[in-house]
C-alpha cells in the first residue's frame, strides 16, 4: 500500500429538524472527511464523527483533527503498511481517540478495497446483499414522536427507536404501544437512568420492547448486569463498549445481551468486525449504530452490517433522514424498508465533491 498524500477536510451542514436527547439537541453537524490517495491516484475516505462538543464521548472534531495531524499521520508516514490491518495494530500504540483512528483507517480499508477492485462489504466477509433499515426519532413531545413515527412508516423504515428519559418514558411509550401495538420499537437512554430508578425501569418491561440501550453511566459494564438480573427487556449497550475487549467483558458479566456496534466509538472496521465475529459465534446479535454522519460513514456501516451477525435492523437511515443533499452520490435510499449493499469497488458510492465544497470549513493535506 503505497500511500501519495492525506487530505483532510472539516465540513459542517444543518440537520433537517433538531435531533433532542436528554443531553442537548444537535442542530449543525460538523465532521472531518479523510481522503487516502495512493500512488496509483487512487483515493480511498473515511469519515470522523465525533461531534463538535463532547456530549456522547470525549472526543470532539477539534481533538480529533490534533490526533488526525500531529500523531496518527506522523504515525503512517514513519511506519509504511501493507494491510489495512496492520493500521489498527499500529493505531494501538495510541490510547483511545478511537474516532480520530476510525477516520482515518476505514479511509485505509476503502483504498486497499478499491485497490483490489473488490466491494468492501465482501473483502471483510459481508454475506449481505440487502440490510434492514431502522431510524431513530429524537423529539421531546409525544405528539411529534406519532407524527415522525406515521411518517418513517410511510418511507419504509422497518424498526423504530425512541431517546427516552426519566421525564419522558412510561406515558411516552405508552402513547407510541398504544397506536402502535406491533411496531418493532426500541428505547435509547444515553446513560439517562442510575440504579436508583431500578422499579421505574422494570416498570418499562410491560411495553414490549426489543431492548434498552445504555440505559445506565456511560462508562459502566458492572451495573448494567445488575439491572439486566431484575428486567426482562433485553440490555443493548452502546457508549460502554469501546473495545473487544469491552464487548467480551460485557457478554461474561451479562452486562447485555445486544450489542450496538459502531466503527468510530470502537477505533475502526478491524474492531469492530472483531466484536461482531465474537458475538456472532456466541449468538449474541448486533446491530450498526449512527452518529448522525453523513454518506462516507453510512457506506462504511452499510459495508459492516452486511456481515451475518446483524441480525437486526439497526441505525443506518436514507441521506435524507438528516440530510437535503448527502456527499456521496447517489444518496443512501431505504427501499420497502430495506438498503441495497452496492457492488462497486471499495464504499460503493461516489464521492459529491459540490456538496463537500460547499459545506467546506478547511482543508489539509500531507504528503507523503
Ligand atoms: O446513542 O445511538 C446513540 C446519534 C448520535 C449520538 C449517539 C446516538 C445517536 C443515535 C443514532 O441515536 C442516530 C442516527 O444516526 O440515526
Ligand atoms: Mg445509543
Amino acid at each position: 500500500m503505497k500511500i501519495a498524500s492525506i487530505e483532510l477536510f472539516v465540513i459542517q451542514m444543518p440537520l433537517k429538524s433538531p435531533f433532542l436527547t436528554h443531553l442537548g439537541a444537535v442542530n449543525d453537524r460538523e465532521g472531518i472527511i479523510v481522503k487516502v490517495t495512493n500512488t496509483d491516484g487512487l483515493s480511498g475516505f473515511g469519515e470522523g464523527v465525533a461531534f463538535s462538543t463532547p456530549w456522547y464521548t470525549e472526543e470532539t472534531v477539534a481533538t480529533s483533527l490534533h490526533m488526525l495531524k500531529d500523531i496518527l499521520i506522523p504515525l503512517l508516514q514513519k511506519h509504511p503498511i501493507n494491510r489495512p490491518e496492520e493500521a489498527s495494530q499500529l493505531f494501538s500504540s495510541i490510547r483511545r481517540n478511537n474516532m480520530a483512528k476510525a477516520a482515518l483507517e476505514t479511509a485505509i480499508w476503502d483504498l486497499d478495497a478499491k485497490s483490489h477492485s473488490e466491494p468492501l462489504s465482501k473483502m471483510i466477509g459481508g454475506t449481505r446483499e440487502i440490510i434492514a433499515s431502522g431510524v431513530v426519532v429524537a423529539t421531546d413531545s409525544t405528539a411529534k414522536a406519532l407524527q415522525q413515527i406515521e411518517q418513517y412508516l410511510e418511507e419504509g423504515y422497518q424498526r423504530v427507536k425512541v431517546k427516552i428519559n426519566p421525564n419522558q418514558d412510561y406515558s411516552f411509550l405508552a402513547e407510541i404501544r398504544r397506536h402502535y401495538p406491533d411496531l418493532p420499537l426500541m428505547a435509547d437512554a444515553n446513560s439517562a437512568y442510575t440504579l436508583k430508578d431500578m422499579d421505574h425501569l422494570k416498570a418499562l418491561d410491560e411495553f414490549n420492547l426489543l431492548m434498552i440501550e445504555q440505559p445506565l453511566a456511560h462508562d459502566d459494564i458492572i451495573e448494567h448486569a445488575v439491572l439486566q438480573k431484575e428486567i426482562q427487556t433485553p440490555i443493548c449497550l452502546d457508549e460502554s463498549i469501546v473495545s473487544f475487549d469491552d464487548a467480551r467483558k460485557a457478554i461474561e458479566f451479562g452486562s447485555c445481551k445486544v450489542i450496538n456496534i459502531k466503527v468510530g466509538r470502537v477505533g475502526g472496521l478491524y474492531e469492530a468486525k472483531r466484536i461482531h465475529d465474537y458475538c456472532y459465534e456466541r449468538g449474541i446479535p448486533v446491530w450498526s449504530g449512527g452518529m448522525i454522519e453523513f454518506g462516507i460513514s453510512r457506506a462504511h456501516n452499510i459495508a459492516l452490517a452486511s456481515l451475518p451477525g446483524f441480525s437486526i435492523p439497526g441505525d443506518i437511515s436514507a441521506s435524507s433522514r438528516f440530510w437535503e443533499e448527502d456527499i456521496i452520490a447517489p444518496d443512501v435510499t431505504v427501499e420497502n424498508g430495506y438498503i441495497t449493499v452496492p457492488k462497486a469497488p471499495g464504499i460503493g458510492f461516489e464521492i459529491n465533491e459540490k456538496r463537500i465544497q460547499e459545506t467546506l470549513l478547511s482543508k489539509r493535506r500531507f504528503a507523503f
